[in-house]
């Protein structure tokens, strides 16, 4: 039988209540639900569309759930005990807004899993890099032989991880979203790798979002910061455990870059670890990134030996500056993932070395500051072809001195390049803004150009 979609007359009902409310059948909404329904719960699901994402499977495991489709339902809210929200809402919505007045208490997944989870947990956060560390991090744990589950932003929501049997540790990659509405989290230890505009159509300023960003460090766990970064820097709480990484020389309980006869090694203090020409990911940003992942893996014990094994072979994730192919001496590189304009700056950074940059930008910049791309395109890029709904904000904050040309889609930014590319030239999509405008997400974009790469 299907689930039951609510009608508004059922709103005249006084005796309507519910334990719980759940907003939003996204990923995470399916899973708070079957969460909470395990407990006995009585349950309602609402969401602002029609037919949300999680739908079918919904209806595929559960019989008769009250959902009110097509808008974030308010009285549903004033009538539930707590409102367990999705974190692709924000808390401004004006119903959510509402029911905060009302004081009905209003949490997200990862409070739930925080309340629950017994195993020590390693939390990652920052603009970018999340999800690199948090798999680095999760494949030196498994090769030390410690049962780790991983989860959060990185895909599989948190509380699914409950449903196995308890393991020795828990990996989470955590988005600021969800840090809104987490307020039990007492990580064993905790990172926030960097800070740079981004969602900036949901917070009213930046520091509203490093304020989401320092709620990682909820509870008495290690502080791990980022010393080279002012935001990250800025978190430490006096009297709190607290190491660094670094791109320079560390002190002797944080982790950095040694120089040992002519050698750079990644070192915790003066310990050598690996070479930084071993490591596999190449720039400086994923230099800082392999240094973060060893200062987790060290608060867990894991050994050096393990490491540096893990760190000769990491090639990095899909999407993240890969080589999609190399042909003439011409160099084609997928960062679809670099959705914002630290990523766009760092892949640039990271890339110029290899050959002349043709960038491939633009999408939905979610309101951020786009100037920070002025300088290094100038510098690095030989041209960039500009596509999506902010194409037109790149432009204006580019030089005259920078080659450009708008183009409406991937392919033929792909066509274009192509005819321009000389021997010696890499051609790099990085589009400093996400995907939501023109993909459903930054994999299908990333495989559009690809496949735009190897029709050529
Ligand atoms: N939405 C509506 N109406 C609703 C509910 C949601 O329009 O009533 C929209 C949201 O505005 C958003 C989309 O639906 O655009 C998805 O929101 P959601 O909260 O239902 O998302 P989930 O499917 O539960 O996925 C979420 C994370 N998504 C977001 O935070 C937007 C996933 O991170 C995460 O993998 C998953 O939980 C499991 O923890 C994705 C992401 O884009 C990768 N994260 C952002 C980022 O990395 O920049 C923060
Ligand atoms: P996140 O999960 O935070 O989005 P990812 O590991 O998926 O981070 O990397 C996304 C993109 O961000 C990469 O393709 C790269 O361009 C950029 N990036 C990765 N690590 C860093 C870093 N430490 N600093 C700046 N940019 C980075």
């Amino acid at each position: 039988m299907l689930c039951i979609e609510k009608e508004i007359m059922t709103m005249n009902d006084t005796d309507l209540h519910y334990d719980a409310v759940i907003v939003g059948l996204g990923k995470t909404g399916l899973s708070c639900f079957r969460y909470l329904f395990n407990q006995g719960l009585s349950l309602a699901i609402t969401d602002s569309r029609k037919s949300p994402p999680e739908l079918e499977k919904l209806n595929a495991e559960f019989n008769d759930v009250h959902l009110y489709l097509g808008e974030i339902n308010k009285e549903i809210l004033l009538a539930s005990d707590k409102i367990i929200i999705s974190p692709g809402i924000s808390l401004d919505e004006k119903n959510i807004k509402v029911a905060i007045e009302k004081k009905i208490p209003v949490l997200g997944d990862i409070e739930l899993f925080s309340q629950k989870a017994s195993a020590p947990i390693l939390a990652i956060s920052g603009s970018n890099g999340k999800s690199t560390v948090t798999s680095i991090v999760a494949e030196m744990a498994q090769e030390a032989g410690l049962r780790a589950h991983t989860g959060g932003n990185i895909g599989t929501p948190v509380l699914d991880l409950l449903r196995d049997n308890q393991p020795d540790l828990y990996i989470l990659e955590l988005s600021s979203f969800q840090l809104e509405t987490t307020f039990s989290l007492n990580a064993h230890a905790s990172v926030v790798l960097n800070i740079s505009s981004d969602h900036m159509d949901r917070y009213s300023s930046i520091q509203d979002y490093v304020n989401a960003k320092r709620r990682i460090f909820s509870g008495d766990g290690l502080m791990i910061l980022n010393k080279d970064e002012k935001y990250s820097k800025s978190m430490i709480v006096q009297n709190r455990k607290n190491i660094y990484f670094t791109l320079s020389e560390p002190d002797e309980k944080s982790f950095g870059l040694v120089k040992y006869n002519n050698e750079t090694w990644l070192c915790h203090g003066k310990n050598k670890i690996i070479t930084k020409d071993q490591l596999k990911i190449k720039g400086d940003h994923n230099i800082s990134n392999a240094l973060a992942a060893m200062a987790l893996a060290h608060s867990v014990n894991i050994s050096s030996d393990v490491m540096c094994s893990v760190l000769k072979n990491f090639s990095g994730l899909e999407h993240r500056c890969q080589l999609v192919k190399s042909h003439n001496n011409i160099n084609w590189y997928n960062d679809s993932k670099a959705t914002n304009v630290g990523a766009c700056i760092a892949s640039i950074e990271g890339l110029h070395k290899f050959g002349n940059i043709i960038l491939i930008a633009g999408g939905d910049s979610k309101g951020s500051d786009l100037f920070g791309l002025n300088k290094v395109i100038e510098k690095y890029v030989k041209k960039v072809f500009l596509l999506g709904i902010d194409a037109n904000k790149i432009s204006q904050v580019l030089s005259t001195k920078v080659d450009q040309e708008f183009v409406s889609d991937i392919n033929e930014a792909v066509q274009s390049a192509n005819k321009l590319a000389v021997p010696g030239d890499l051609i790099l999509l990085a589009p400093a803004c996400s995907s939501l405008d023109m993909y459903q997400n930054f994999k299908e974009r990333g495989d559009a150009f690809t496949a735009a790469v190897n029709a050529l």
